[in-house]
């Protein structure tokens, strides 16, 4: 059974990385995905993770060590090993010569538990059956739209099926080119990790063991928290740092398996890295006494009556955007201390230099409302006042003051509501903003925005706009700390020092956790938001 040699793969322009960590020994049983070594340049630390499962026959590093693209880190005897087709053996061949090339050096089946193909050899073609990849903690995921049918040809990345959870909708992409032989799920079929979606003829097999792959999600999502995941074959996976927290992917799934929230385990690795073994004695630790259970709340119920009792009534389904909507509104409602402070902008003058524009808009194909410039005003607002640019960490012992400007606007859809995140605010000027807000708030109303345009968020600016209103409050879309709602400008007497002059005016409605932001820095930042906006020049300032 041939070996699969792991070798340190492309470091971008990195050379002489030094091994920081050594994670896996000799003799040790590795899944698909733990970390083998940990590499470290002057820019990053990255870990380098086993490709397939197996046993670690050798290890050729040492820690300390300084290696380069190519050099080899082990050799993995994989758990299991389909038969290569001679084309397959020759590319393989190819393969080992050119170790700039990819970081697995045979081609393997992948440990059973979590591939999401299967190969199968029938001389020269192969079968591919493709699972459902890792959905996360994602529940009643269902098929709701099919792309193929038997006999379809296919190629590379072609949508095989959509699923879709409560939370967002998954393309399923073809990992290879070929012929479906059969379709294995139905419309409206619920689908886990695993479950088998179809199956490919092709003569490519290869490939699936050597290429890293990324399957992108195409989220429906609500306001409030979100769902992303990206099912990845082995390639390197530089550790994430969210949430200040060191770990790399292995030890994140570990201890999503497990339920453990990483920021509250204490690390031993270097650097202050969690590592495998953390986890494990952190659930040591809740089991024989150290965890609090979580006290369930008590909430009083809501009865629901007979309505019919008192004349004809009919009940719909909510989609599952507004059901995941009124989960994480309700949990942002309970769980968030909220203030809101009304007041006024008069933005006559932002209105005058906005019609003013509204040929250069044409002209540029865009559309400028009032929503560009409450997204640039409150960018400089959350630089001059940290603190709504933050969310309060674990049990509000702590703020975490965030450096980037990202945020979201509320927009409107048949679905439900959806927050698109805008990034980096503070660095846009306000035409590429409007642009932003057009293009974003079309692929909402499309349903087509992707996961990643709606993470990230720091605010959020909730504007019913021409809708109405005088006020209201909008609820902070936690873990955020602050909201600004904007309602409906109209034209008012306003008292100038000697008479009563019509003046445009803009209520706004900022609704803030009082847990990190207290009443006089919220009135701070909207006396400072109203001076902006009242006066154009000082964008520029
Ligand atoms: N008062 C009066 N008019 C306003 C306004 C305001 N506060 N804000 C915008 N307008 C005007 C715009 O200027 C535009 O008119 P012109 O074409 O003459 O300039 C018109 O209203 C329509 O604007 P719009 O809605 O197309 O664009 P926008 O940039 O103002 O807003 C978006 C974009 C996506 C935020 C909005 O379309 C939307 O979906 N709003 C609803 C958000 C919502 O539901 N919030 C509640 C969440 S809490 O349940």
């Amino acid at each position: 059974m041939a070996l699969i040699q792991v070798r340190v793969p492309d470091i971008g322009e990195a050379e002489n990385v030094e091994v920081i960590e050594i994670t896996s020994e000799k003799g040790a049983e590795v899944a698909i995905d733990d970390a083998l070594i940990v590499i470290e340049s002057d820019k990053a630390s990255m870990e380098v993770p086993a490709p397939v499962a197996g046993t670690i026959e050798v290890m050729a590093v040492s820690l300390g060590d300084v290696i380069n693209e190519g050099d080899l880190i082990a050799e993995i005897k994989p758990y299991q090993q389909t038969s290569k087709s001679p084309d397959e053996s020759a590319e393989t061949a190819k393969d080992n010569e050119n170790p700039a090339g990819p970081t697995v050096a045979a081609s393997t089946e992948l440990d059973e538990g979590q591939d999401t193909e299967k190969v199968v050899d029938s001389g020269g073609k192969h079968e591919i059956e493709v699972l459902v990849p890792d959905i996360g903690e994602a529940e009643n995921v269902s098929v709701i739209e099919i792309g193929i049918s038997a006999g379809s040809k296919v190629n590379l990345d072609d949508m095989l099926v959509v699923i879709e959870s409560d939370k967002a909708s998954m393309e399923i992409p073809s990992p290879i080119a070929g012929i479906v032989l059969s379709v294995e799920v139905s419309l409206d079929e619920v689908v886990q990790e695993g479950s088998l979606i179809a199956v490919i003829e092709t003569a490519e097999a290869s490939r699936l063991a050597l290429e890293p792959r990324e399957i992108e999600l195409e989220a429906k999502e609500s306001i409030g928290d979100s769902f992303i995941e990206t099912v990845q074959a082995p390639s390197i996976t530089e550790p994430e740092v969210a949430q200040n927290v060191y770990a790399g992917p292995g030890v994140r799934r570990l201890s999503r398996e497990l339920g453990v929230d990483l920021t509250q385990v204490k690390s031993t690795g270097p650097h202050g890295r969690i590592v495998r073994d953390d986890v494990k004695a952190f659930v040591k630790a809740s089991m024989v006494g150290g965890g609090e259970a979580e006290s369930a709340s008590v909430w009083p119920v809501v009865k629901v009556p007979d309505y019919q009792k008192y004349g004809d009534v009919e009940t719909k389904s909510l989609n599952r955007i507004r059901v995941s909507g009124a989960e994480n509104l309700h949990r942002s409602w309970v769980n968030v201390v909220h203030v809101t402070q009304h007041d006024e902008a008069d933005i006559t003058d932002l209105e005058e230099f906005r019609g003013s524009l509204r040929k250069e808009a044409e002209d540029r194909g865009t559309k400028l409302t009032p929503l560009a410039f409450l997204l640039k005003a409150s960018a400089a607002n959350l630089r001059k006042y940290p603190r709504f640019n933050a969310s309060l960490g674990k049990d509000s012992r702590t703020i975490i003051l965030k450096k980037y400007i990202n945020i979201g606007f509320a927009v409107d859809t048949d679905e439900g509501l959806v927050v698109p995140v805008i990034r980096d605010i503070d660095k846009k000027a306000i035409w590429a903003l409007a642009e932003e807000v057009a293009e974003l708030s079309d692929l909402a109303r499309q349903g087509q925005l992707k996961p990643h345009q709606m993470v990230g968020g720091c605010f959020t600016i909730s504007s019913l706009g021409p809708l109405g209103g005088t006020g209201f409050t909008p609820i902070v879309n936690a873990p955020e700390v602050s909201i600004l709602g904007v309602a409906k400008m109209s034209t008012k007497p306003v008292w100038n020092g000697s008479d009563f002059v019509p003046r445009k005016v803009l209520p706004l409605s900022l609704s803030y956790d009082h847990r990190a932001i207290n009443g006089a820095e919220g009135g701070r930042f909207m006396m400072a938001l109203i001076e902006l906006l009242q006066d154009v020049r000082r964008f520029i300032l």
